[in-house]
């Protein structure tokens, strides 16, 4: 009974940083990001470093050249149809300011991560 016991003690003590990774791991963080006729709204969005993020852009706004979104740091680049939610999905690796624009680099707006 007692080596039963010992046993169990055991398994509980080394699945549970399992189970706290594997949580970890799973947390996403989200953020939507609409372009107007006044640019990128939020012009600012932040995120934690080393957390999956999933933006949203949403383009409301024809008369625009930001026809597509980049993020040069990740080599993330997509068309970004009117009215049609685009999903961008990274992690963001290191601390600091990340930017996307659109190909011109004139239309962006700002990740500040953390
Ligand atoms: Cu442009």
């Amino acid at each position: 009974m007692r080596t039963i016991s010992i046993v169990v003690i055991t398994l509980v003590f080394s699945l549970s940083p399992v189970a706290e990774a594997r949580e970890k791991r799973a947390r996403i963080q989200e953020a939507t990001i609409t372009l107007t006729s006044k640019g990128y709204q939020p012009e600012r969005v932040r995120l934690r470093r080393g957390i999956p993020a999933r933006l949203t852009f949403v383009r409301k706004f024809a008369a625009t050249c930001a026809t597509e979104v980049i993020i040069e740091k990740y080599r993330i680049r997509r068309e970004l149809p009117i009215n049609r939610p685009v999903v961008i999905e990274f992690t963001p690796e290191k601390s600091g300011e990340l930017e996307y624009t659109c190909s011109m680099k004139m239309v962006g707006g700002k990740i500040s991560i953390r």
